[in-house]
């Protein structure tokens, strides 16, 4: 089957995941494939930018250490908006230890990432390992990994032969790999190592229709390039849509969110029904 012709709703069917499934259908029911990045480092901050965004996106992205007034009631607010706007918590953890230590990381510490975040993520550099160690903590809870294939940086080395063993790591683990995040979709590595009947989403950061870089190495593509032409399945958009963080203004917040959401709905209708 072309994955990239089926509709998110058919999709949903493809996948055993809990948070996959739940991913589509939220993706279907609002008529996004719109994730935003909430990079910013005060909470009031953050939660103003969910409450503003919330109705346009199907996920939330995370980084939830880089708050610096970080408490555990900020997390009860997350989940309740999530409730609230019906959407999905991505924490954008990049886990890359060995597999002790991230199941300690995913499951503990301040954060407890694994109590409130659906959808996670790994760099595939340890191996094997990394998988197994956060699916012993993950797949009880419904949990979904990503696996970092590419990266959307200027010289990144996620490339070739990496990217395609990246994608052989996600095909043995069905039950808790969902996905990418990765630049185009992996149908073709995937069909190269036999496994051409097993759907995978692709969620690709480095998206703005305003600007093709930030000056630090990020590299930004169109909705269209990313959605109806490289195949991908999920927007992340950060800085395009609340700038640097600075003097938020929630309006502008909520408008940008709504043009994302329409540029990349329209991209992946252009997809399946050219
Ligand atoms: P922005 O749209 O403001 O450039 O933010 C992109 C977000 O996606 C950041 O949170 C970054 O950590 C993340 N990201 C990325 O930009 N490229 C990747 O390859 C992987 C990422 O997780």
């Amino acid at each position: 089957p072309d994955f990239a012709r089926q509709t998110y709703a058919q999709r949903a069917g493809n996948f055993s995941n809990a948070a996959a499934k739940q991913l589509l259908d939220t993706m279907e029911r609002k008529q996004s494939n719109l994730c935003v990045s909430v990079d910013v480092t005060k909470s009031s901050d953050f939660i103003s930018v969910i409450e503003a965004v919330g109705p346009y996106v199907a996920l939330i992205k995370t980084h939830i250490d880089v708050l610096d007034d970080f408490q555990p009631s900020v997390i009860d607010a997350l989940t309740a908006l999530g409730e609230k706007h019906d959407f999905l918590i991505f924490e954008d953890r990049k886990f890359a230890d060995i597999g002790n230590t991230v199941g300690l990381q995913y499951s503990s510490g301040i954060y407890k990432i694994a109590s409130w975040s659906h959808i996670t993520n790994a760099h595939t550099v340890p191996g094997p390992s990394v998988v197994t160690g956060l699916a012993s903590v993950g797949l009880p809870l419904g949990r979904g990994l990503l696996l970092l294939a590419e990266m959307s940086t200027k010289g990144s080395l996620a490339t070739g032969d990496y990217t395609k063993s990246s994608v052989r790591m996600a095909l043995d683990h069905p039950e808790f790999v969902i996905g990418f995040i990765a630049q185009s979709r992996m149908d073709s590595a995937a069909a190269q190592l036999g496994y051409a009947g097993k759907d995978l989403l692709v969620l690709t950061p480095g998206v703005g229709l305003d600007s093709r870089g930030d000056g630090k190495g990020q590299q930004y593509r169109t909705p269209k390039e990313v959605v109806e032409e490289s195949g991908c399945d999920v927007i992340i958009v950060g800085r395009g849509i609340y700038g640097d963080g600075r003097n938020l203004d929630v309006a502008d917040v909520r408008a940008k969110a709504e043009r994302y959401r329409t540029k990349g709905w329209l991209a992946y209708r252009n997809r399946i029904a050219p």
